[in-house]
């Protein structure tokens, strides 16, 4: 009753406009999770918050033992927070920035910007926002901090950490907890975690700006089926449109996006294709005529229409802070993907303006909201702008196609946008820095919320060598998102584009991918169960060791997996007992380019056979790759669903356990039912024990309970 009341208060406190809180507020909102108010924040220039999932709860005063509090100010217009930090303090998150993966003496800016080739500042200033900072202290020990500020604003992480608001006084949310895999979990409950993508992306996926025409299309297609080379997804670029109009098809380039789609699927192909958020103003074009209608513009500080130049030339831009925008735009959806679209690709939506300041709108453009968002300024809300425009997407695909989970890519994005979209790394370059640096990139923003990312692999801009994408591709395929792509101007960049050799390198590098699908798709469960990354930094293994703290050349996949590039110079790897692991397709003899993966002592790993699309993707016949910890034991875990549909949700799944224990000179390993309603299915295994001594491989075997003589 007391607690209730004390909401209450806090409430009627925050949700008035005209009042600020008068004075500094710290409240706790979980166990191990605070709030920080300045005195002068209002209600109104900051909330709804668009990180968090829903507005939280207050459970009471911050307690003794509490050690990170901000200090809050303001400064030239500015307001700001600091905290101090520890020495030997790492620091990491703050989103995709291009750096290495400690964090720490970066600045960053928080401003969603087209950074084409990471020209502008040096890439401190990416497509995405994320007021995120997680820190592990030296002795593992970690916390988080979320600046729940959507406005534009900096991150300083010198001698302290500085988060700087171009716009009114901010709260912050801390998490203090006994290690960093905690804090991130905690970042999941906070924001919200990524939805069940369907199977089929998690698969290769090959894109170009742009695969026109339909003949050509169809061609890249046969290629990858005729050279065995595994592939998902192939992905339409903007040039499909007529004149860069959304939602429309050029007629002569893709007459018939149906007959493409069913090709595609015909050869067990999905296909993703590019909306961007510009409009092209024309008379008679029905997405132009429909927003007009609908007054659903961005407007000018003087409320009249705002106009920006973008791929179509002169184009407007859908208000997404407005509800009735965000049901019209979804509503687009519905024919579009009734050709046979299975997945949305949301480009340019930082919003990528060419005329504007800073490339994108006026920051004194005008949005409406709507919804209890109030209306502001475009200072407020552009960070969010491609947040809330695959949230309307989303929407829409869910629409069209009720029964398939959507998958859409967005280029922009904010802290949480996960839950909507996977991102990618933009529009990088075909060079080896590029290439190095997409691994510390890809960690950060997992650790910031967003598991399902990666770079383009080869690099968009500038022409790739042959031993570059060959180096890229043989680490790439082990990223969450897994997508090759080339620009317009560049060379050809399909895994068969540079010669006979890279093509056999692809090859054996999108097997192993294919061969460990289970294990990842177990684990893109466990991150939208939990938000925990499926691409991790090597320090997870062990975050008490501070020598790994920056290595960022190796990384792990799941817990039980290390993968250490080939071009890896001196990497710094956990203690322990790490095994190679080796894969069926491998050819005999080393070809140069591939990675060493690593099994951990003391984990099973199940994998499936080499196929070349996951429609084929079968359980039935499951290797399990065991490697015994020192006490002779090992565990792993399989997720098991449909794929696609959301089943899942209702119970049709499956989690099976495996455990291994050595008893004498036997090892038995059980196959366990952990919970799920699908049946617990009988099926073959095949068990491979790897040892110091070398690796004992099983006969194929239908039991649940199989023994191994060493
Ligand atoms: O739509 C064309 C490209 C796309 O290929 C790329 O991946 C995006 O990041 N798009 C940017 C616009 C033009 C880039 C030069």
């Amino acid at each position: 009753m007391k607690k209730n009341l004390f909401n209450v208060l806090i409430f009627l406190l925050f949700s008035s406009s005209i009042f600020a809180v008068g004075k500094n507020l710290s409240l706790m909102i979980g166990s191990g999770v605070a709030i920080f108010y300045p005195a002068n924040f209002k209600a109104k220039a900051n909330l709804p918050s668009f990180a968090l999932l829903k507005e939280p709860k207050t459970i009471g005063k911050i307690p003794d033992s509490w050690k990170i509090f901000p200090h809050f100010y303001s400064k030239d217009g500015k307001s700001i927070a600091t905290f101090s930090i520890q020495k030997g303090t790492s620091l990491y998150g703050t989103g995709e920035i291009k750096g290495p993966l400690l964090r720490n003496g970066e600045k960053i800016t928080l401003w969603n910007t087209d950074n084409w080739k990471y020209l502008i500042d040096n890439g401190k200033r990416l497509y995405q926002s994320h007021p995120w900072i997680l820190g592990v202290n030296a002795d593992g020990s970690s916390f988080g901090i979320i600046a729940d500020n959507t406005w534009k604003q900096q991150m300083e992480m010198t001698d302290s950490i500085r988060f700087i608001s171009y716009g009114p006084a901010f709260r912050l949310i801390v998490i203090q907890r006994n290690s960093p895999q905690e804090v991130v979990e905690e970042l999941g409950k906070l924001v919200g975690t990524m939805k069940m993508p369907p199977l089929w992306a998690l698969g290769f996926q090959q894109s170009r700006y742009s695969y026109v025409p339909d003949k050509r299309v169809e061609s890249v297609a046969d290629t990858f089926r005729l050279k065995k080379l595994p592939c998902d997804v192939l992905w339409m670029d903007i040039d499909y449109m007529d004149n860069y109009k959304i939602f429309t098809f050029d007629s002569l380039k893709i007459p018939h996006p149906q007959a493409v789609n069913n090709y595609l699927h015909a050869a067990g192909f999905h296909s993703v294709w590019m909306i961007d958020p510009g409009v092209k103003i024309e008379n008679n074009y029905f997405v132009y005529e429909e927003g007009s209608k609908g007054n659903h513009w961005v407007e000018k500080y003087d409320r009249s229409t705002f106009i920006g130049k973008v791929w179509p030339g002169n184009c407007v831009f859908p208000d997404f802070t407005r509800p009735a925008t965000r049901h019209w735009w979804s509503g687009l959806y519905i024919k579009f993907m009734a050709t046979g679209i299975d997945g949305v690709w949301n480009d340019m939506n930082e919003p990528s303006v060419f005329d504007g300041p800073n490339g994108t709108m006026p920051e004194d453009n005008w949005h409406r909201g709507g919804g209890g968002l109030p209306a502001d300024i475009h200072r407020r809300y552009h960070n969010v702008y491609g947040m809330l425009m695959v949230k309307a997407s989303r929407e829409g695909i869910l629409k069209a196609n009720p029964d398939k989970r959507p998958f859409i890519l967005s280029r922009s994005g904010y802290l949480g946008s996960a839950r909507y979209a996977a991102t990618w790394t933009g529009d990088n370059n075909g060079n080896e820095d590029n290439m190095k640096v997409s691994i510390p990139m890809t960690l950060n923003i997992g650790l910031s919320g967003q598991p399902f990312s990666g770079p383009d692999l080869g690099g968009f801009a500038l022409n790739t060598t042959a031993d570059l994408f060959g180096q890229w591709i043989s680490m790439g395929v082990f990223f969450p998102f897994c997508r090759a792509h080339a620009s317009k101007e560049t060379n050809n960049k399909e895994p068969w584009a540079f010669g006979s050799k890279i093509e056999n390198v692809s090859r054996t590098a999108l097997n192993r991918r294919y061969q460990l699908l289970p294990y990842y798709y177990t684990l893109f469960h466990e991150a939208a169960q939990n938000g925990m990354p499926i691409m991790r930094p090597i320090f997870f293994a062990d975050p008490k060791d501070t020598a790994l703290r920056a290595e960022d050349q190796a990384f792990l996949i799941g817990n039980d997996i290390m993968i250490i590039p080939r071009w890896a110079i001196k990497p710094k790897l956990p203690m322990g007992i790490w095994r190679n692991l080796s894969f069926e397709s491998d050819p005999a003899n080393d070809d140069g380019y591939q990675a060493t993966v690593k099994i951990k002592g003391g984990s099973i790993i199940p994998m499936i056979k080499t196929i070349q699309n996951t429609n084929d993707y079968s359980l039935d016949s499951l290797r399990l790759v065991v490697s015994l910890d020192k006490l002779g034991k090992a565990v792993g875990s399989l997720y098991e669903d449909a794929g696609d549909g959301f089943g899942y949700q209702k119970g049709e799944y499956k989690i099976y356990t495996f455990r291994a224990e050595q008893e004498g000179s036997t090892v038995n390993i059980e196959i366990l039912p952990e919970s799920g309603k699908l049946k617990f299915k009988r099926r073959l295994y095949l068990v491979k024990l790897i040892t110091d001594s070398g690796r004992v491989t099983t006969g194929w075997t239908n039991k649940n309970r199989i023994s191994i003589k060493l």
